[in-house]
């Protein structure tokens, strides 16, 4: 497949969207093109492409658009039977989850002020993958399920690195050790500079690990 070929992937390096896209892309070794952007001045190809305007978007290379996040790591994972337990936790997390992490990370974003009641409510979905992990999320090894859930989990353990070490979750912070120092998430961290039109495109080959 020549380069100009590849489907091409717009993203933004901290979005834990993006990330979960870009682990799954990483995982099948697809070859893209790599558009960085910046949310508060997205590229107008991009918008084009996807009026919504979130990212990640993934253009294939019969030019469907992806623009959900699980759509591309279906796609490129070939999960078309994801189990009716992992679906749950996954709506878990990207519902109730991610709706108390936004309010406890943005206290005063919202019209509730207390971000405290918020992380109680995180923990509940920690537990839940604490009682899970093994170590991982379907057993040995890193799988879909692990690369959907992770980032999220990520952002919510930075918040407040102290706070979040004092919790009896062993496996959870097993978990996010394992994953964060791993070569296929120093990988899709790598830093990439802000997709400019009129550079030369940047094409990403993973490198198996
Ligand atoms: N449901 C979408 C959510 C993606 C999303 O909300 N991404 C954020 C960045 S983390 C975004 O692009 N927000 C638009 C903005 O901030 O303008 C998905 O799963 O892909």
């Amino acid at each position: 497949m020549s380069a100009e070929q590849l489907p091409i992937l717009y993203s933004f390096r901290r979005c834990p969207y993006a990330m979960r896209a870009r682990l799954a892309l990483y995982s099948a070794l697809i070859s893209h093109e790599h558009r960085e952007i910046e949310l508060k001045n997205k590229p107008t190809e991009m918008l084009q492409a996807s009026p919504k305007g979130t990212v990640p978007v993934l253009i294939l290379t019969d030019n469907t658009v992806l623009q959900e996040s699980l759509d591309i790591m279906k796609w490129a994972l070939k999960l078309n039977n994801l189990g009716t337990e992992e679906h749950k936790l996954i709506q878990l997390n990207d519902c109730s989850f991610k709706q108390a992490l936004d309010r406890y990370k943005y206290p005063g974003r919202y019209t509730e002020e207390d971000g405290a009641d918020y992380r109680q409510q995180c923990t509940v979905f920690i537990e839940v993958l604490e009682a899970r992990l093994n170590p991982f999320l379907n057993g040995k090894e890193m799988g879909g399920l692990d690369m959907a859930i992770f980032p999220f989990i990520r952002q919510f353990s930075m918040v407040d690195p102290q706070w979040f070490d004092t919790l009896p979750f062993s496996a959870v912070k097993t978990w996010l050790k394992m994953i964060s120092s791993s070569e296929i998430f120093a990988q899709v961290m790598a830093k990439h500079p802000r997709w400019d039109a009129s550079q030369a495109p940047l094409y990403i080959s993973w490198k198996e690990s």
